[in-house]
């Protein structure tokens, strides 16, 4: 006997789980690509690039904090730009077309608060000697710029940090953009807003805050690009190194004590505050007016792209 058409149809009851289940399942998969996007664009950055390990998206925007030193980075797209200028000493010409993979910079210049966290000895009195990191004369005040320290201490606090020293190009990029300008906020004089140099009310009696100077930024972010103190790169000098170096990401490693520093200091006239002006000191010189701040490369492939507003903010509190 057959059975009725009443026995072969599944009871109602079953027909819901079974329905319930399928529509938990289709959910379940279909979440599944979701939370990956969500990830992934948890992994961009302001500029809609994917973000190196040890960065995120800070709460302010436009910023990044670095995790490591808890340090405020702002990114430089990749892309060409003109370094050098023909109006300075021969040394800093002739202009040329650079091209540079995408990086990141700290905005301001490494402080004595950050350098304390690194662990890193200091001494808190001036000593003659002159054998570690110690007090300029007008004593450590944690806001402003850690100095007294030669190239290769800022290259002990870059490496504990899990960076690296900007090029000379990249350097110069961060300060200058891609429209050729005199200073990092442009073509317009110096102003007591913008910079710390010789003219600056504070420059007889110590460094600015590292935070100072906010109307003077690149345009990129960073402050105190020009004066304040000086920044160590990691390049060594070479007079001839932009008509005879790459053009495609230049870093002169070569082997030898001389190391360029970029940006003017404090007690120093206009012309040494140029975005392409450059100077020198041996690897072990260390002086009250030159510090240095951290570099980190993008991640490799990363085209220039549009802004993006998404993304998770850090709730971490920065080191400035
Ligand atoms: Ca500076």
């Amino acid at each position: 006997m057959r059975p009725s058409a009443a026995t072969r149809k599944p009871s109602p009851p079953f027909t819901l789980s079974f329905t319930l289940a399928a529509l938990a399942l289709a959910s379940l998969l279909a979440a599944q690509p979701t939370r990956a996007a969500e990830a992934s664009s948890s992994r961009l950055g302001w500029h809609g690039e994917t973000m190196p390990e040890g960065l995120e998206r800070a709460a302010k925007e436009g910023e990044y904090l670095w995790r490591k030193d808890s340090a405020v980075m702002v990114y430089v797209p990749p892309g060409p730009f003109l370094m050098g200028s023909d109006k300075g000493q021969p040394y800093e010409g002739p202009p040329h077309t650079v091209d540079l993979d995408g990086f990141y910079i700290d905005k301001y210049e490494v402080s004595w608060r950050r350098w304390k966290a690194s662990g890193l000895p200091y001494l808190v009195e001036p000593n003659d000697r002159l054998m570690v990191v110690q007090s300029p004369d007008w004593g450590i005040h944690d806001g402003q710029p850690v100095v007294n320290v030669t190239w290769t201490e800022a290259k002990s606090y870059v490496t504990w940090a899990g960076k690296r020293l900007p090029t000379e190009a990249e350097w110069e990029k961060a300060a200058r953009g891609t429209d050729g300008r005199q200073y990092p906020w442009g073509n317009e004089p110096l102003s007591y807003d913008r910079a710390i140099w010789v003219e600056h009310p504070i420059s007889g009696v110590s460094t600015a805050p590292v935070n100072c100077c906010q109307a003077g930024a690149s345009p990129y972010g960073a402050v105190n690009m020009a004066g304040n103190v000086w920044e160590w790169t990691e390049d060594s000098y070479d007079p001839g190194f932009y008509a005879s170096g790459p053009r495609k990401n230049p870093v002169n490693r070569t082997e030898g004590s001389i190391k360029v520093m970029r940006g003017g200091a404090l007690q120093l006239s206009p012309k040494f505050l140029f975005t392409y002006s450059r100077y020198w000191l041996t690897d072990v010189d260390r002086i009250s007016d030159v510090g240095f701040r951290g570099a980190v490369s993008g991640v490799a492939g990363e085209a220039e792209k549009a802004p993006t507003a998404g993304g998770e903010r850090s709730s971490s509190k920065p080191l400035e």
